[in-house]
């Protein structure tokens, strides 16, 4: 703040600034609130053109000949879909409606478990705003879009600097007939850990009230126990309670006999009993095989009752296969992520599905050549993210042996390379498999999921085998989200954690068996509303509470942040990550009609204070910037 002060002002700019001034001009201190937001972009896009951003260093570039993105035209009006079913029936009718209809439901994930599988989460809103009225026009018989939620939210304030709130409310408007759909992991929110009751019943309501039509809750162990306050939440709202098992291990291997298909219809009927619309089947890992789910999926619909929506990823390359078998046992919707953003870590490939079932008494009913002209549209997104591509080049049975749901697996490795692990990858994966192992054999997902990659890493590093971490001779220095778990903050495992590794990580500390949420007192909202807004000395509003309740210092810093930079989340990709060339015009629209035409002229000397100027063209006016140069 203070650089951009001291650069505003007119001394400063007449070049007569002295270290006396500083001292003597306390004003500098105070930072502008009126500096006018085309400044901070300019300022944001001076900073990146100089400096580069933090992010894409030292990482590919998109293709030197990689062209703007182009949404297809929306042909005519959007037809009613599911938005408008949920909205005039409500969400018993839209899963009456689910069950009774014979077409495979398709949702479409590009939008979130896509990007997070394959591009480490790192797509920004613009790019999914612009595309939903082709999605609303083009595509009425989608059952749902997953855009929302996992880590996709903190990922927006952290790295992408814009807010999550905003992204769904624009996703929202522009695509009236779809509905939407966000991941949540139930009593952890979105976030690592678990939150005080009515901070995860205020964030429902939330993101209710700003547009998640369909919240799929899922538990991280799989303890419903855990999950009632957000189902209810979720149920209060009047939206659909998609209530999810995770699938783990494998269902027919008499050798894993603790999630056998016996585990999966107890709990199956346990989410029903606590109120879900809908059955979710979560394959975080895509660890289901075709042969497992046509008895898996024919069980779970004649025993439960709910209809059935399938998840999975394509990690081993299987995942359409899974998905064929679960639509011939008579699962009721499936999710699939758009051709280009689909495959390896993510979801099947939507186009290919839509194909294998056109003319069976599953067809999907969605328009092929619609899909084709969105997908070539993601196509053209993706090559402007190829700083965060993971550089894995084919499916792999692997995935079999360490079961890493695909939201985490490229996160992994990128953890494992900042530590100099790269090349020890696959020793990496035997670490995660025997930590699962010495866990108890756990489901793995976000946030165990974190845990026992945290786990795997440091022994790894620390050259330890499974044999000294169980030896209890053997002193181990765990890292704090295993003491943390093992003291029973994330829930109960079925059948309770192993006692000896839970003593040893313990010292002999007493863990809680009971739902962790019971030990943790309410916040009061409003009072925490009031000091948010002192400290940061701007109104707070319900969605700004709710993201600082879940990311404290996340939020603060984003904050901050937008305080110098002002709107970049309106600026195109490419220069966001890359800034401008001399020559470079481009037209960023702040708010709905009020448009900045940027032309980037040049780059000036370095003056000795380590600063440079920006010279630019904002709507035909030259304009100057000083950054510093920090190259
Ligand atoms: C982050 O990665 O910390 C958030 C993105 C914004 C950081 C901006 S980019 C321009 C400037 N240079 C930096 O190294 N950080 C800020
Ligand atoms: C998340 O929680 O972000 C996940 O994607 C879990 O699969
Ligand atoms: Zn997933």
């Amino acid at each position: 703040d203070f650089v951009i002060n001291l650069l505003k002002h007119p001394t400063f700019l007449d070049d007569t600034y002295t270290t006396k001034f500083i001292d003597t001009t306390p004003d500098l201190f105070v930072f502008d609130k009126k500096q006018d937001r085309a400044t901070k972009i300019l300022t944001y896009l001076a900073d990146i053109s100089v400096n580069g951003h933090p992010e894409t260093a030292g990482r590919p570039m998109p293709p030197a000949q990689a062209r703007p993105p182009v949404p297809p035209a929306p042909k005519g009006e959007p037809a009613p879909g599911t938005r408008q079913l949920l909205e005039e029936k409500g969400a018993q009718a839209v899963a009456d409606w689910m069950a009774a209809q014979t077409r495979l439901l398709i949702t479409d994930t590009t939008m979130r478990d896509g990007h997070q599988s394959l591009l480490a989460t790192r797509m920004r809103s613009i790019d999914m705003i612009r595309v939903a009225p082709s999605y609303a026009a083009n595509l009425p018989g989608l059952f749902s879009v997953e855009c929302w939620g996992g880590a996709t939210f903190d990922v927006a304030y952290r790295f992408l600097q814009e807010c999550p709130w905003q992204r769904l409310r624009d996703i929202r408007a522009r695509m009236p007939n779809l509905m939407t759909q966000m991941l949540l992991r139930a009593s952890n929110g979105v976030g690592y850990t678990n939150y005080p009751d009515n901070v995860v019943q205020s964030f429902v309501h939330q993101a209710a009230r700003t547009g998640v039509d369909v919240f799929r809750v899922f538990d991280s162990l799989n303890w419903v126990e855990n999950m009632r306050v957000a189902m209810d939440a979720v149920i209060e709202t009047g939206k659909i309670c998609e209530g999810t098992v995770c699938y783990t291990g494998d269902m027919l291997n008499p050798d894993r006999a603790k999630y056998d298909l016996a585990y999966y219809l107890r709990t199956a009927r346990e989410l029903r009993d606590a109120g879900a619309h809908v059955l979710g089947v979560k394959d975080m890992a895509g660890l289901l095989k075709p042969a497992a789910a046509r008895i898996l999926i024919r069980a779970l619909k004649e025993d439960v009752g709910l209809p059935i929506h399938f998840h999975t990823h394509d990690t081993s390359g299987m995942g359409g296969a899974t998905i064929l078998a679960a639509a011939e046992a008579g699962v009721d919707a499936v999710d699939c992520a758009m051709d280009a953003l689909s495959g390896n870590t993510s979801q099947p490939t939507l186009g290919s599905i839509v194909e294998a079932l056109s003319g069976t008494d599953r067809d999907t009913g969605l328009d092929i050549a619609a899909i084709r002209s969105i997908s070539n549209y993601w196509e053209r997104v993706r090559e402007n993210y190829a700083a965060f591509e993971s550089g894995l080049q084919a499916p792999a049975s692997e995935v079999y042996l360490h079961e890493m749901p695909g939201g985490q697996f490229t996160n992994l490795k990128a953890q494992a390379r900042s530590m100099g692990l790269e090349d020890r990858w696959h020793e990496v994966a035997q670490a995660y498999a025997d930590v699962n192992r010495m866990f108890g054999d756990i489901v793995k997902v976000t946030p165990s999921s974190k845990v026992v990659g945290d786990m795997a890493l440091m022994m790894v590093a620390q050259g330890l085998t499974p044999e000294q971490v169980m030896d209890p001779a053997t002193e181990v220095s765990f890292p704090d989200s295993v003491v943390d778990m093992m003291k029973g903050n994330l829930g109960q495992p079925p059948g309770g954690w192993p006692e000896a590794i839970q003593r040893k990580v313990l010292k002999g500390e007493a863990p809680i068996t009971d739902r962790p949420g019971a030990h943790l007192p309410p916040v009061d909202l409003e009072a925490a509303r009031q000091k948010l807004s002192a400290d940061l000395g701007v109104a707070i509003d319900d969605e700004d509470l709710n993201g600082w309740l879940m990311y404290p210092k996340v939020f603060s810093d984003y904050m901050a942040r937008h305080d110098i930079y002002g709107p970049v989340r309106t600026l195109p990709t490419r220069n966001f990550f890359y800034g401008m060339e001399p020559g470079d015009e481009i037209s960023v629209e702040i708010d709905p009609g009020k448009t900045l035409e940027v032309r980037f002229l040049t780059i000036g000397e370095t003056n000795d204070k380590g600063e440079v100027k920006a010279f630019f063209e904002l709507n035909g006016q030259p304009r100057q910037v000083r950054v510093p140069n920090r190259k």
